[in-house]
């Protein structure tokens, strides 16, 4: 490691001091908040605007780095990378850490510093993964406090009102992650939320609430019944609508996702006996299937409609969902040529990259990979009366559902089996419910050849089909 900071001449942030000036460090992101903007005292009746992210270059040292400025720049900078992804920065100013006060906002970290940029003097580039050392990509799954130092599920419950607002730390798995949902407060600020479920040995549910943009995107890649996080510093509180303790991410917690370590290890032991013998199989299942509320999908389109609209939604990001009476034209499930199942990766439920049999979302190279799980994923056109949607995403649970067979049921079949039940649903009048995650990829993906290209823009996803006799 040392030879690694000597070579590129990089400063170790266990070395950092507030006298030094023109540096370079680098480190893995391990933490960001949103962008928040304040009004300018000094120039009144504009904004700036605020973010900050954690990074670490070794197991004990992570320092936490604060960037202001106008708008464009922190928004451009802060959509310029992840949590997961290593940046190097040049020229930072090191400032002494306040401890007392700012360390209740803020994680934590050893460091007696923290960094300051500004858009005039610092900069900031995204290092791709080949740049990077391994062991620097290998500190994501490593916690930031020590692997002992949790209370597991039953914990919380058990102590329950003593520890209303405390902060502490949680290792459990995720058993469901909710859709987040997007709200205008009544001072017509702009919230979101998303629940995520928890579980462990001790406790089967327990929610943890996340409030800002960037602990819900970290929260979109984890997968139910396989992910393990290590949440540090997240509040707890007691629910009095509820009746239950919960849990809080706040802009002070660090979450790893799938720790490294012999406690995690354990937890991920007893996540994978559960999944074997099916004992949160159908819950999960179940929560998954809460997470969107068919019942609240009542639009109704016809395929002319929707184009029509995706167009016209083409900037917005907000997911279109909706109602189409339709038939599937297309279902190539009984041709070998195709791929109708794929691997996913237990880590983060992305694809893996069937070549360098590595997942290239969450750990990026094969040391860190874990393992991958099969998983329907396809690849269908559907049909009304005014046109054709083409290659519209059906996979997961919801093909599951559609296809009425499990993937693993699915690969026992015969061809002839294959086709058989592609029959039973071709050219069947369906109710499809549907929800249009990139409308503006319409076009590209109907033009997309293979199924990798098309995969990373879908038009319409999470179809699912209730089959309707007319
Ligand atoms: C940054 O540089 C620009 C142009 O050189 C200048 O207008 C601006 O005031 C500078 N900002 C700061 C914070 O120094
Ligand atoms: C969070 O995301 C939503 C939807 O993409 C967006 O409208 C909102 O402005 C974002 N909020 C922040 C603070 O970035
Ligand atoms: C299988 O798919 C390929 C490529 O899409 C196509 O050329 C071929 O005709 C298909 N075969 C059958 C039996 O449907
Ligand atoms: C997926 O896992 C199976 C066994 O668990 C392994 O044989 C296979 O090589 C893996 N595939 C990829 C692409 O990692
Ligand atoms: C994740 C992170 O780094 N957070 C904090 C860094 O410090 C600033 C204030 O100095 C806080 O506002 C951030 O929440």
């Amino acid at each position: 490691m040392a030879d690694f900071f000597a070579s590129k001449s990089f400063t170790a942030l266990s070395d950092l001091h507030p006298s030094m000036a023109n540096l370079k460090v680098i480190g893995i992101v391990i933490g960001k908040t949103d962008v928040k903007g304040f009004p300018d005292r000094k120039n009144i009746g504009s904004e700036r605007y605020t973010f900050s992210f954690t990074i670490r270059d070794s197991p004990n040292h992570f320092v936490n780095v604060t960037s202001w400025g106008n708008e464009d720049y922190i928004k451009s900078l802060s959509g310029s990378f992840r949590v997961g992804e290593c940046v190097m920065i040049e020229n930072p100013l090191i400032q002494r850490k306040e401890m007392e006060r700012e360390e209740k906002f803020i994680p934590t970290t050893p460091s007696n510093c923290k960094l300051l940029l500004s858009e005039n003097h610092s900069t900031v580039k995204v290092c791709s993964v080949y740049e990077v050392d391994n062991k620097l990509l290998s500190l994501i799954h490593l916690p930031v406090k020590e692997s002992r130092d949790y209370y597991s599920l039953g914990d919380i419950v058990a102590n329950g009102h003593s520890l209303d607002g405390r902060i502490i730390n949680v290792l459990a798995a995720v058993r469901s992650v909710g859709e987040p949902k997007y709200f205008t407060t009544s001072d017509r600020r702009k919230g979101q939320r998303c629940e995520v479920r928890l579980y462990d040995e001790t406790e089967a549910l327990f929610p943890l609430a996340c409030w800002d943009n960037e602990s819900i995107l970290l929260a979109q890649s984890w997968t139910p019944g396989e992910t393990v996080i290590f949440a540090a510093d997240v509040r707890i509180s007691f629910d009095k609508f509820r009746n239950c303790m919960t849990a809080t991410v706040i802009s002070k917690s660090i979450i790893t996702t799938n720790p490294d370590t012999p406690e995690a290890n354990i937890l991920l032991n007893f996540v994978r006996g559960n999944k074997e013998a099916n004992v949160f199989d159908d819950e999960i299942g179940s929560h998954l299937k809460e997470s969107i509320n068919l019942n609240t999908i009542v639009e109704v389109y016809t395929v002319e409609q929707l184009k029509a609209k995706a167009l016209k939604n083409e900037r917005k990001a907000d997911p279109l969902y909706g109602i189409l009476y339709a038939y599937i034209s297309m279902l190539n499930i009984d041709n070998e040529t195709t791929n109708v199942v794929r691997n996913r990766c237990s880590g983060c439920g992305y694809i893996v990259n069937a070549a360098s049999n590595t997942c290239t979302t969450c750990h990026r190279d094969s040391l860190g990979y874990k393992s991958n799980f099969s998983s329907f994923d396809m690849l269908i056109d559907v049909t009304d009366h005014t046109g054709t949607l083409p290659s519209c995403s059906l996979s997961g649970n919801v093909a599951e559902e559609t296809l009425g067979c499990t993937v693993n049921e699915f690969l026992a079949m015969t061809d002839g089996q294959k086709t058989a039940l592609k029959w039973q649903l071709l050219l069947e009048r369906s109710k499809i419910y549907l929800k249009g995650s990139s409308p503006a990829a319409l076009s590209i993906s109907a033009e997309a050849a293979d199924m990798e290209s098309s995969r990373a823009s879908p038009v319409f996803q999470d179809l699912r089909l209730r089959i309707r006799h007319y």
